[in-house]
């Protein structure tokens, strides 16, 4: 990690509130970890989200108002396993679209437009590696044609409300007159569901946040005992927030990257928000933002929604 990541995980650490931020999950092992999350029954997003791709892919594209050839440019692509449903319609149509995934793992990012080159041959494949603040920036408004821009997964749910709107700003200012934003975000439901989601029975989650005292261990030189930290974490059904915790099990001093962070016994370590959006509270941002709502697709138990906004 270089010495902007390490300073920015000392700095959560030292706050008198510690914290880590939750991009620091996906390391290979995380990555893998984050896969068996999405293969739980009790994690129902991704099948909402696959759900509703694979159902309402012609109607989604219909209302972009799109006519003629166009980017699909997704942010955070992984595997692309739900954008293949929508890129699959488009194929079957004939379609004229470039699909431009951006990610940051290479790998993630080679794996699948090599799968998609076997898969789609009448879609042209432009894949980009990067961060995607980095890749996005400018991209977009020297493009010929217009650009769909994929933010899927509940990615948003990660952001707390300050940071989520001046990411929409981003996009919104990086968009053409006329492009669109399809948002993946998780709907607030029965708290139950939703608690099952991440507080799961299997202890996946719990494996997930423990793996960040691993990665730390490996790549900062720190000396966490995983037996000395447990996880914790809950939804709070009126602000819409799952939070999940790491809770320190006892008085301990850890080393890190040449430094000492101590812990008191039940001290908590913040390491991720979730946030369940209501409609109310999706649509205000986007008119914040700048956007106009066209539509909200849901999955048939209106768990989820890929919401369509047009600059
Ligand atoms: C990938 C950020 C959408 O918050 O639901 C899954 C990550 N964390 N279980 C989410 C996650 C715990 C996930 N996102």
């Amino acid at each position: 990690m270089n010495s902007n990541t390490v300073n920015e995980i000392l700095q959560g650490l030292s706050a008198p509130e510690k914290y880590i931020s939750s991009k620091f999950f996906y390391d290979d092992a995380g990555s893998a970890i984050f896969q068996q999350i999405m293969e739980m029954p009790e994690y129902y997003l991704t099948n909402a989200e696959q759900e509703i791709l694979a159902q309402q892919a012609g109607d989604i594209i219909t209302e972009t108002g799109f006519k003629g050839p166009f980017n699909l440019v997704e942010l955070g692509a992984g595997d692309g396993s739900k954008t293949f449903e929508l890129l699959n319609y488009l194929d079957k149509q004939n379609r004229e679209v470039t699909y431009v995934p951006i990610d940051i793992s290479m790998a993630a990012v080679d794996g699948l437009a090599a799968d998609f080159a076997q898969r789609l041959p009448n879609v042209t494949l432009n894949p980009k590696v990067g961060d995607y603040f980095e890749v996005l920036n400018g991209r977009l408004k020297s493009e010929a044609n217009p650009s769909l821009l994929l933010f899927l997964g509940s990615n948003i749910g990660n952001y707390i409300p300050g940071d989520a709107l001046d990411l929409l700003r981003l996009f919104h200012k990086n968009m053409r007159d006329g492009d669109a934003l399809l948002l993946g975000a998780d709907l607030q439901k029965n708290p139950e569901v939703i608690r099952r989601a991440y507080d799961d029975p299997h202890g996946i989650t719990r494996n997930f946040n423990l793996n960040l005292l691993d990665r730390f261990n490996r790549e900062l030189d720190a000396n966490f005992v995983k037996e000395q930290f447990d996880f914790y974490c809950h939804y709070n059904p009126l602000s819409g927030e799952v939070r999940s915790y790491l809770i320190s099990l006892s008085d301990q001093v850890v080393d890190l990257a040449d430094q000492q962070i101590s812990f008191k016994k039940d001290e908590l370590i913040w390491t991720e928000l979730s946030k369940k959006y209501s409609f109310p509270e999706l649509e205000g941002m986007a008119v914040t933002a700048g956007f106009e709502v066209k539509r909200h697709f849901l999955d048939s138990r209106s768990y989820f929604t890929n919401s369509l906004w047009i600059k």
